[in-house]
């Protein structure tokens, strides 16, 4: 049987482009933080729609399921096969050919495997901004963006990939091809199916090309890194950047002591050049289409009002291109020093704004009550609501034992604030299957009942990714 249907693959895509040996598949089969490793009857490299298309009848006909897959740089263990050896990875990399920019509509539209930084590259070199912007922008792609609705440090200016995208072109688990590649900004006929693939991560469609927004490119941006004292003074500078420069604030990033000394230990060159590493580091970015010197002096008048409010004790502006980008460096390399120092327990949470204060002084004496000795790496995207309020064992503790014994129990703890607080367990990482289970216990009966019946509904045969964000 399974030969059978490895030779159709192979009239489909080609002998090269259906990989079954271990030295070919092993890539495709570790997520990036090596928590989940899976098995595969084959990985399948699609050049173009219609052979998504095709293997989608191929895998129907023989009731084989598919796990959709991108740069694999995802959180949860959307991307990776179970450990049956009988699913097939399609990954898309090879859809990597930006179709189309049409500067009078300022939409560009493209294949699903191209690479995210490829596609602001290719933006900027034609005067635009494309805004999504992450730390994985080298190697996730515009598919697993949208897949996951990725969110990333512009969000608060610019919205999430949701927000980002007109249009899609969507290989149904039928095997058919919705072409829904307008790039219209209204639309109102009827249900709004672009909005059901978006974040769906694999289990409703898999989506080949995508239509979105460009912007023009700032022509001055100004970044500093601020020093505060202690949560609600970081909340109050929010708002005052929000009030006083409205649309040209970009990136409000919050960095507590115990992230950027996890990082300047595995990153000495990473320094925190704000002195004695305060308690809160705070990146905060301007933009602007107007002139430099009318955003740098709003930005120094800002801070002279936070500093006589007291709402900060300290600011380095950056002087330079160079510098500006150093600052960035040190707040995306807080995710690779976890990695080096070892697995630890992510939680990529959102509560209002209104309940940050509460939320982690509440957490943080819990955990530390409960467990002592651990380590909060608490940072993110601040100006949307958005923790990283991940857990590392304490110092010298095994981490694969550590996260053995307390995994459920300290989730639990969060979630539960999480919820006390009106926020979601998920910010921007998606579901997968590391969220299978919080889920289901946190999204509330109705909604994780009619999210079951979409599934049924567009899914009935269970192929398409299948026990990932719901299992029926
Ligand atoms: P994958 O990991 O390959 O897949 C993710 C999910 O989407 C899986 O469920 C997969 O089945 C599905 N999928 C992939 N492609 C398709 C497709 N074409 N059609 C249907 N389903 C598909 N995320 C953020 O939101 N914000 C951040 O700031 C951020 N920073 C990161 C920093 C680092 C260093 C790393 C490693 C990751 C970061 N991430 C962040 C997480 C990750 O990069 C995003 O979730 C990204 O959107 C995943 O894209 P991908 O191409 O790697 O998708
Ligand atoms: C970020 O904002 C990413 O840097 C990664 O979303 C978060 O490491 C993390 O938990
Ligand atoms: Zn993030």
């Amino acid at each position: 049987m399974s030969q059978i249907f490895l030779n159709e693959l192979e009239a489909i895509l080609g002998k090269n482009y259906v990989l079954t040996s271990e030295g070919d598949t092993t890539p495709y089969l570790t997520d990036w933080r090596k928590r989940y490793t899976g098995k595969a009857l084959a990985v399948l490299l699609p050049s173009n729609t219609q052979e998504v298309a095709a293997i989608v009848k191929a895998c129907a006909k023989a009731n084989i399921a598919i796990v959709p897959q991108g740069g694999h740089t995802g959180f949860c263990g959307g991307a990776t096969p179970d450990a049956s050896g009988k699913q097939v990875v399609l990954n898309l990399k090879r859809m990597n050919q930006v179709r189309e920019i049409d500067a009078s509509n300022q939409t560009i539209s493209m294949e699903a495997g191209c690479i995210l930084q490829a596609v602001q590259e290719r933006a900027a070199s034609e005067g635009f901004l494309f805004p999504l912007s992450l730390g994985a922008e080298g190697s996730c792609m515009i598919g697993g963006n949208l897949a996951t609705n990725a969110g990333g440090t512009n969000v608060l200016r610019y919205g999430n990939t949701r927000d980002l995208c007109l249009g899609l072109e969507v290989v149904t688990a039928q095997g058919e091809i919705w072409n829904g590649l307008k790039g219209l900004r209204k639309d109102n006929t009827g249900y709004d199916l672009r909005d059901l693939f978006i974040g769906s991560e694999g289990t409703l469609g898999i989506i080949t090309a995508a239509v979105m927004k460009l912007y023009p490119l700032p022509i001055s941006q100004w970044t500093t890194l601020v020093a505060t004292q202690d949560i609600a003074s970081t909340i109050a500078l929010l708002n005052l950047f929000q009030k006083r420069a409205t649309s040209l604030l970009t990136g409000f990033e919050m960095m507590t002591q115990e992230s950027l000394a996890l990082n300047e230990k595995h990153f000495p060159q990473m320094r925190n050049p704000l002195q004695n590493n305060p308690p809160f580091t705070v990146l905060i970015e301007l933009s602007d289409h107007e002139s430099e010197e009318h955003v740098r002096q709003l930005l120094e008048s800002i801070l002279e009002e936070a500093f006589e409010g007291g709402m900060m004790s300290d600011a380095v502006i950056a002087t330079n291109l160079s510098q500006a980008n150093s600052f960035w460096h040190m707040r995306e390399h807080i995710t690779l020093a976890q990695a080096a120092e070892g697995a630890n327990l992510k939680h990529d949470i959102t509560v209002p704004l209104s309940a940050l204060e509460s939320f982690i002084q509440e957490t943080d004496h819990l955990i530390r009550a409960q467990y002592p000795g651990v380590r909060i790496i608490n940072f993110g995207h601040l100006g949307d609501g958005n923790l990283h309020y991940n857990i590392a064992p304490p110092e010298g503790v095994d981490a694969q034992a550590f996260n053995l014994a307390y995994e459920k129990p300290v989730h639990e703890l969060v979630y539960g604030q999480v919820e006390r607080c009106g926020g979601s367990i998920s910010a921007e990482h998606g579901v997968g299957q590391l969220k299978l289970e919080g889920l289901r216990a946190h999204k509330g009966a109705v909604a994780h009942d009619l999210m079951k019946t979409l599934k049924r509904a567009l899914d009935p045969q269970n192929i398409l990714n299948p026990h990932k964000v719901v299992s029926i």
